[in-house]
């Protein structure tokens, strides 16, 4: 290993304090790792470029040539009329909303783009063109068959038979598609949200018309010179990320549900630890399962565990970063490697054998690192390549993924021989259980006898469940990882609000221990541990990716079906989290929460700062139209008190307020009152 002189030492860039950057001993020791090797990491290049301050707040116009023009915040703040304006008369609000509609459309883009894919391996497997691909979960597909109009059955001789499974698909599969692309109508899925929260969108204009179509408009009309009225810029914000979460997302969830089986909960492990010495250690990082899925099932086929030991090693070990990590957690029991920020870190180790990558999240300085080990970098999307020439790029195809993951897997066992002897795998991991959904939750805590989410319902209205919150969303390497998310989850447990969690906040809680049932003694309130050792559940339910923030909205609408906690999702004692968002998906994400009545509070901060009134009307203002708002707060435990105050007060509206502070007397202030 190189030593670090003290000449060299003085020449170095500032390099990040491990103990500051994360609050995972394994990542602060493998960063530790990459300084003493003289390896940058994202942790050191936080601390040698700050972040521009105009940008940061939304402020800056690069959309014309006249560009950019700048428009910072007087130092005294705006005193009188806000005068700020660039070459063209564009405002602060208009660039802000501007910026703001771009990364909308740039994270509804990117889900639907994965949806988009994933529909169009459905139909191929539909078809019964790819024989890598089936229908799965028959099960699921015969639940959404209804809401394409799509017949599940049929009359013969007066008879009702059961249709074909994959005659449905086809039929399934052609109307997902056409979602993307139909000339007329609205999206089908938009029925699936509660009466009164479409009739509301009806009511604004805001009911996507096709997904494509709502991402093209936001870059025409964020053009220079079109729409320069930072209220109308929100409303088509709200209905392309419409598109996103109750289409695209949710088109992906269900089609993927179909393909490869909807999750339901087991058990596996979470942290870098989970790499093996002794194994051929092959990560699997990105978002789309259609090339992870392959990867798991050739990865397990017992003539490529012999391959890998006939290479000296004991087997093969999978693990997964970011969203792949969550899709292959909730359906296989795959491990969770790490989160976004500690990519690079899984080959500092110098056991990781081969990285493999679609989409997403993925950085591109993998390559620089990958190139100081012997670890095979493989990209295999065709929209997502890597200039570096160290990288290898392996086109994956529905009509060939089975050679293809084939090749992947030997090539990561071929590569097993080249590792270095230097190998220094962090020993932390932790138990976590995933794979809830919708379903799931429902078998949980829902009534058999009533067949819905009753007992959770009821739950709640009794108080033992204060109320629910999605927790969801990124690392971010300006502030210390993991940090808030831990911080924020353990504050909202110990107050008894069962947090639901999606993407790399739910392989944040599974790495600290949150996602099983017995950390519910150790953090929760004596409601919320009641239930969970009840029920068996842990008090965090991992909910998959970032496309399942989809399962977060239509587990919500059960609630509401279920009844007595209101007839909308803006009446939930509910409230939303991302506290270490860094993606453009997280704000797509965070404005179809909101439009879909969810208060929202980001950590960090928001790019809309430098634009007061706009980053206002973005809270109170879309509080007014659909019951939900954003809200911003970086301190982690200010930021769940914002969350449980807003569950207190729709618990005061709804009138369930007392019932919770009667459920929380023990036997003695029982007794006392009595007396
Ligand atoms: Fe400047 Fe207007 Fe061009 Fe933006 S569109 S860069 S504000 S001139
Ligand atoms: S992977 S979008 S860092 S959650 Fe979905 Fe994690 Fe955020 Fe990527």
């Amino acid at each position: 290993m190189a030593e670090i002189t003290k000449e060299k030492a003085a020449k170095a860039p500032k390099l990040a304090d491990p103990i500051a950057a994360t609050i995972d001993v394994g990542t602060q020791e493998l960063i530790v790792r990459a300084q003493q090797l003289g390896i940058d990491t994202v942790f050191d290049r936080a601390e040698q470029m700050k972040p521009c301050a105009i940008g940061l707040q939304g402020i800056c116009c690069k959309n014309c040539a006249m560009g950019p023009c700048r428009l910072p915040l007087p130092k005294d703040g705006i005193q009188g009329e806000d005068t700020r304006k660039g070459l063209c008369g564009a405002t602060a609000n208009t660039i802000a909303a501007r910026n703001f509609a771009r990364m909308v459309a740039a994270g509804a883009a990117a889900h639907s783009d994965h949806g988009r894919g994933v529909a169009e391996v459905f139909l191929a497997a539909a078809r019964k063109e790819t024989d890598a691909y089936k229908i799965k979960d028959t099960i699921k597909l015969l639940s959404i068959a209804p809401h394409f109009g799509v017949a599940t059955t049929v009359e013969v001789d007066g008879e009702t038979k059961d249709r074909d499974i994959y005659e449905i698909a086809v039929e399934v599969g052609e109307l997902a598609l056409a979602e993307w692309g139909k000339p007329d109508g609205e999206l089908i899925y938009l029925k699936r949200a509660p009466k009164p929260l479409y009739e509301k969108w009806k009511k604004m204009g805001v009911l996507p018309r096709n997904i494509d179509r709502e991402i093209v408009e936001i870059m025409h009309r964020t053009h220079m010179g079109v729409d320069q009225d930072y209220k109308n810029i929100t409303k088509q914000c709200t209905r392309a990320s419409l598109a996103d979460g109750w289409g695209g997302s949710m088109l992906a969830t269900d089609l993927q549900d179909v393909l490869f089986g909807t999750p339901t909960p087991l058990q596996a492990e979470a942290n870098l630890g989970i790499m093996k010495e002794d194994h051929v250690n092959i990560i699997v990082h990105g978002h789309e399962p259609i090339l992870s899925e392959m990867i798991v099932a050739t990865a397990q086929k017992p003539e490529m565990i012999e391959y890998a030991k006939s290479k000296g090693a004991k087997g093969i070990q999978l693990g997964g970063i970011c969203c792949t990590a969550n899709e292959i957690f909730q359906r296989h029991g795959v491990p969770q490697a790490g989160t976004f920020l500690q990519q690079e870190l899984a080959i500092i180790t110098g056991a990781c054998d081969a990285m493999v990558v679609d989409v997403q999240c993925v950085f591109q300085n993998l390559a620089n690192v990958a190139k100081c080990f012997h670890t095979k970098l493989i990209t295999t999307h065709p929209i997502a390549r890597m200039e570096q020439n160290n990288v290898m790029h392996i086109e994956f195809d529905e009509h060939h993924a089975i050679e293809d993951a084939d090749r992947i897997v030997r090539m990561a066992i071929d590569n097993f021989e080249n590792r270095g002897a230097d190998v220094m795998i962090p020993p932390y991991k932790s138990a976590a259980i995933g794979g809830f959904g919708v379903e799931s939750i429902e078998y949980h805590l829902g009534g058999t006898f009533r067949g819905t989410y009753f007992t959770l319902n009821d739950n709640i209205i009794n108080g033992r469940i204060r109320g629910i919150a999605g927790v969801v969303g990124c690392n971010n390497a300006r502030t210390r990882h993991n940090e808030a998310h831990i911080k924020i989850v353990k504050e909202l447990i110990k107050n008894d609000v069962i947090v639901l969690t999606t993407g790399c906040n739910g392989i944040a809680c599974a790495m600290e221990g949150l996602l099983t049932p017995e950390s519910a003694a150790v953090h929760c309130g004596p409601g919320l541990s009641e239930i969970c050792e009840t029920v068996g559940i842990p008090p965090v339910l991992h909910l998959g990716s970032c496309v399942d923030n989809s399962r977060i909205l239509l587990a919500a609408t059960e609630v509401v079906k279920a009844g007595g906690l209101g007839k909308d999702l803006c009446d939930l004692p509910a409230a939303g989290s991302a506290p270490e968002w860094m993606s453009e998906k997280a704000i797509s994400i965070g404005q179809y929460f909101v439009s879909s009545g969810v208060y929202t509070v980001f950590g960090l901060h928001l790019p809309t700062s430098g634009a007061p009134v706009f980053h206002d009307y973005l809270s109170t203002e879309m509080e007014k139209i659909y019951g939900g708002k954003w809200d911003l707060e970086a301190d982690p435990i200010k930021h769940a008190h914002l969350m449980i105050a807003h569950i207190d007060k729709k618990r005061k509206e709804l009138g369930i307020d007392k019932a919770r502070e009667r459920v929380l007397m023990d036997m003695a202030d029982r007794q006392a009152l009595e007396a």
